[in-house]
């Protein structure tokens, strides 16, 4: 899969991922292992050696692995009352999909309801949706240093609002780090999709 993915070659990939499964590797193994692969296709585009186009081509093949393979396969929370309600969104200025709907597929297999509000999320959306769905927890991604300032102003503006006690905060995506969610005032951070269902459990009070 990963050679697959540094060829940019949507096909293989396709290949490559219907035989891990077949030969017993769980969606949670294929996702950690794309998620490799693009780190590193994404360290080539930033040295220079790959064009767009390519970086492009590895996104969107890795997409369409998760949408038609690994999502159906983790669908199967959503039974019963759900544990709490998620509202999450990449912030404005960034279109990078990949890891916030990993994030909100684990949440929602964890038993969460999960309303992705999509990316470039302006933080007058994620407001209004606080406003009117009344989640338990807004989560917000991004992955460049250039729209990490977006996180910030979403929590100021759920503060002008008078929202920001009714709600937690969580912030996550690779520039993200422990001190940044600090320095922004937000209830908390995870590193990967699998430490942000802890992460909201344990925001809650939710025991595991
Ligand atoms: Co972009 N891109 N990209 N890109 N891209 C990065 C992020 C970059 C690091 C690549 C690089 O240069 N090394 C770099 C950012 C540099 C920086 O800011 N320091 C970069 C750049 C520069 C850009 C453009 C500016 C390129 C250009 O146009 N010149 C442009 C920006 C467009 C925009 O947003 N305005 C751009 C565009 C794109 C594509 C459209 C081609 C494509 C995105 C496709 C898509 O998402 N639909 C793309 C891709 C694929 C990447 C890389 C290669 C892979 C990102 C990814 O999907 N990773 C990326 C390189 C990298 O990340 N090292 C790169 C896999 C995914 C599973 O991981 O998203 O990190 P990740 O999510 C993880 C964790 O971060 C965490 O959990 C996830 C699962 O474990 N997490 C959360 C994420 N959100 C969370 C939220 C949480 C908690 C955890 O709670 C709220």
């Amino acid at each position: 899969m990963r050679e697959a993915l540094h060829a940019f070659d949507q096909e293989r990939l396709v290949e490559a991922t219907e035989r891990a499964l077949e030969q017993g590797y769980s969606p949670q193994d294929l996702l950690e292992g794309l998620t490799e692969g693009l780190r590193e296709v994404g360290d080539r585009f930033e040295k220079g050696e790959l064009f767009l186009a390519e970086l492009v081509a590895a996104g969107e093949a890795a997409k369409k692995v998760i949408a038609e393979y690994l999502k159906p396969m983790l669908e199967g929370g959503g039974e019963g009352e759900p544990l709490g309600h998620i509202v999450i969104g990449t912030v404005a200025g960034d279109i990078h999909d990949i890891g916030k709907g990993i994030v909100g597929m684990m949440l929602f297999t964890a038993g969460f309801e999960v309303k992705d509000l999509g990316v470039d999320v302006p933080a007058e959306m994620f407001v209004q949706a606080v406003r009117e769905e009344k989640p338990d927890v807004i989560a917000m991604s991004a992955l460049l240093t250039t729209t990490l300032p977006m996180q910030r102003e979403t929590i100021e503006a759920l503060e002008k609002s008078g929202l920001r006690n009714t709600v937690k905060v969580i912030v996550g995506g690779s520039p993200v780090t422990s001190e940044w969610a600090d320095e922004i005032g937000a209830d908390g951070y995870a590193e990967d999709a699998v430490g942000a269902v802890k992460l909201v459990k344990e925001i809650l009070g939710i025991r595991e």
